[in-house]
This record gives structure tokens, C-alpha cells and sequence, in this order.
């Protein structure tokens, strides 16, 4: 028996040549069989363009239809399309709908979402390269109404199909890392330099090609946000919008500082993605870091002679600050002072307390609790600033084989909509 849980559209497209309308569709399912005595299937409506999915499963299925004689398929639209007159805004997510189960074009959503998945440097342990997979599907359990930014789904959010190559390079870049992780980096082993220049070399590719695909979203209008893999994977998006946003500053939520100059021998690593942002980036505002509990004292040292140009508050500051009596949003006005008002945000998982990111790659007790970074970001957008863009790195599902159920991914999700709520407002 079948059921939909969801609206039915006026009209619903069978196999891209036969159009029903509502009252036939719903003949339709209710007596399984087609107006026209077809075999039919029915199956959730799927879009390469609009649901990020895995063509591999499609595949699969158009397989099992022939062997069952199918001749036309119900693409069964109940995923939530905020341009559609039926759109019903607290109906269930298909599947394998888009983003947040939202079906809108690059061109009509105001919001596009980037998703890499690369982790080829992850020390501890990897696994952030299934983030924007375990984030996309975990996304559909998000209700579109967020009583604290409204409905930032109404200006549509997009995000653009995971690109095979970028796994591909992560792939080929993984293994090369590995050898160098193995050996204790390359400062154990200076015979493994080849390994670390291809990695870099790989990583050149990625950073061009990031900084690309944010470059045209950016130039078509749109609020462009990235997702990862690592942290790593934010250089290109924050050249990008640097380009376009001159003088931008950049709120970073870590429990590292990011500032190592390399780190094992990789010269993009996760590790070094704020050193790299300094030093490559001229046209850049000051950098306020929030959540930093575990460094380097190179990293320190960096931050102390930095001249106005980084501002750590460290987490045992917060803490303190959490046990005086002045209001926390005076805290944190202060600390974001040295901002400007275009700011881009970069916010690495492990900033927040480990318990809701469990399986992150390098987590640290300590970090902001959900409300705490709530407050922030709200602080941020209340005291006139303009997120300009933002990424939402670090996120690791506990397991690949049940994507988009594991506690790391539902808080990623959710840190997501947040985000894009807040920078919409
Ligand atoms: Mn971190």
C-alpha cells in the first residue's frame, strides 16, 4: 500500500513525457495502477540539479523497474518547494530531496551551500569527508520554522550536487598523507618530501577550485556557504569572498588557533588554515578567535605579536567570564570589537563542546555550549554586523554506513540553519 504523507502538486511529471493531473494522481495511488493500464512506479522525485543524490541508486532502481516491467514512473514530489503554491512548509522531507528538503533551482535560491568532502590531512582521525553527505541527509529532520531566525527557507537554499573529483582528490591525496601521518610527519622523515608535495599539489587544485565554484556564486548574488571535510578545505572560500568583501573580518569558532605555519609536513593542513588565510590573503580585517583551548606555543606566540591582527579569547577566559556578574552579551560585544561590519564567519565543529560533536577528528573537553554559540552569532548580527559568507567545518558522522542519523550530523545541521538564519537576517 502506498502512502503519501505529503501534498500532491497540480501536476506530476510521469518518466519526463506524460504529465497527470492531481485528481488522476491520486487515482492513481490509490488504486495502483495507471489511467492508461501501465505498469507504473512510484518513486521520490528526483532532480540531478536539485537533490545532490547518488546517481548509483538511481541506477539500481531504473535496473529493477525494467525487470519489472515498468513503463512510466510517478516521481512522487513530496519534498518542500517554498516557490511551489502547494508548498507546506511542515511537511515530511522526501528521501532524497535537496538540502533541508527544499527543491528549489541555483537560480531561484538566495542561499547556495558548497559542500567538499576532503579530509586527506586529518591527523587523529578522519571521517569529516562524509560531513556534507551525513549533513544533507540529516538536514531533512530540520523543521523549516526556527523560532529564533524565522523562515530563512523562504529565500531558498541550494546546495550544489558532491562533485566526484573532490573525492577523487581526496582519495588519491589520503594516501600519499598517510605515509607521512605513519611516520610521525615529515620532520621524522625528510625522505617522504615527494608524498607531502603531491598532497600539495592536490591541495592547490582544491583550494582553486573552491575559491572558483564560491567565486560564481558570489557573482551571481548569492550567500555562499561551504561545508567540509576538514578545516582545511575553507582557504578558497575565504579568498573568495575577501576578494569581493574588502577589509571583511573573520570570526573564528575553534578549539585550536589553526596558526601553525605546517603541520606534519602539509603546508595546507587543517591545522594551518588561519595561518594560511594571514598570509595569503592581503585585504583582510582583523581575526577574532573564540572557543581556543588547545595550541601550540608557536600558535601563542603568533597570536601575542600579531599587533591587533588576531584576537584570541581563549576558553578558560570564557569560563571566567561565564562566573562574573557582568551580562555574557558585554563579554562578548567586547570581544568582537575590533570586527568590522562584514564578517566572515568560520566555524570549525570542535569549537563546541565535544558532547555534541563526539566524533569530530581532533575534539577537546571545554568549548561553547549550543546556547552559548547561539549567542554569539546572535550578538554578531544584533550589533549591525553582516555575515558575509560563512563555513561549517570538522563535522564527522559516527558512522558511514547509517549517514545523516548520528548525533554529530543532526547538530551540524541544525548549526547550519542557524547560520544561514543568521546571516539572512
Ligand atoms: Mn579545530
Amino acid at each position: 500500500m502506498l502512502r503519501f504523507r505529503t501534498h500532491v502538486p497540480a501536476a506530476t511529471q510521469i518518466s519526463g513525457d506524460l504529465i497527470l493531473q492531481r485528481r488522476q494522481y491520486r487515482a492513481l495511488v490509490a488504486t495502483h495502477q495507471s489511467p492508461k493500464g501501465l505498469r507504473i512506479a512510484v518513486r521520490p522525485f528526483f532532480h540531478p540539479l536539485l537533490c545532490p543524490s547518488r546517481p548509483n541508486a538511481q541506477g539500481k532502481r531504473d535496473l529493477e523497474e525494467k525487470q519489472r516491467g515498468v513503463r512510466a514512473r510517478v516521481f512522487r514530489a513530496n519534498i518542500r518547494a517554498p516557490m511551489n503554491p502547494d508548498f507546506n512548509p511542515s511537511a515530511a522531507a522526501g528521501p532524497e530531496s535537496g538540502l533541508f528538503g527544499l527543491a528549489v533551482s541555483p537560480e531561484q535560491a538566495r542561499v547556495h551551500v558548497l559542500g567538499v568532502p576532503f579530509d586527506a590531512t586529518t591527523s587523529f582521525r578522519p571521517g569529516t569527508a562524509l560531513g556534507p553527505e551525513a549533513i544533507l541527509r540529516a538536514s531533512h529532520q530540520v523543521d523549516l520554522f526556527d523560532t529564533v531566525t524565522g523562515k530563512p527557507y523562504e529565500l531558498g537554499i541550494w546546495m550544489a550536487p558532491l562533485h566526484g573529483q573532490v573525492a577523487a582528490w581526496n582519495e588519491s591525496a589520503r594516501m600519499d598523507a598517510q605515509r607521512v601521518i605513519d611516520a610521525g610527519g615529515l620532520e621524522r622523515d625528510p625522505k617522504l618530501r615527494t608524498c607531502t608535495e603531491r598532497v600539495e599539489a592536490i591541495q592547490n587544485k582544491l583550494n582553486t577550485w573552491v575559491r572558483d565554484r564560491t567565486d560564481e556564486g558570489l557573482e551571481a548574488g548569492k550567500l555562499c556557504a561551504l561545508i567540509g571535510g576538514d578545516h582545511s578545505v575553507s582557504l578558497g572560500a575565504i579568498e573568495a569572498h575577501a576578494e569581493r568583501y574588502s577589509g571583511m573580518g573573520i570570526l573564528h569558532f575553534d578549539a585550536h588557533a589553526d596558526l601553525r605555519s605546517a603541520y606534519e609536513g602539509f603546508r595546507f593542513s587543517h591545522a594551518s588554515i588561519l595561518f594560511n588565510v594571514l598570509e595569503r590573503i592581503d585585504n583582510l580585517g582583523p581575526l577574532v578567535q573564540v572557543g581556543l583551548r588547545d595550541l601550540a606555543q608557536e600558535e601563542h606566540q603568533r597570536i601575542r605579536s600579531s599587533e591587533g591582527r588576531i584576537h584570541a579569547l581563549f576558553d578558560h577566559e570564557w569560563a571566567r567570564f561565564k562566573l562574573s556578574r557582568e551580562p555574557l552579551t558585554q563579554h562578548i560585544l567586547r570581544t568582537l570589537e575590533p570586527l568590522p561590519q562584514e564578517v566572515y564567519v568560520t566555524f570549525d565543529i570542535d569549537g563546541l563542546d565535544p558532547s555534541l560533536c563526539p566524533n569530530t577528528g581532533t575534539p577537546v573537553p571545554g568549548g561553547l555550549t549550543w546556547h552559548e554559540a547561539m549567542l554569539w552569532l546572535g550578538a554578531l548580527v544584533d550589533s549591525g554586523r553582516r555575515i558575509v559568507g560563512f563555513d561549517l567545518t570538522e563535522v564527522a558522522p559516527a558512522s558511514p554506513e547509517r549517514l545523516g542519523e548520528g548525533w554529530d550530523e543532526i547538530v551540524g545541521a541544525r548549526l547550519l540553519y542557524r547560520l544561514i538564519g543568521f546571516a539572512l537576517r
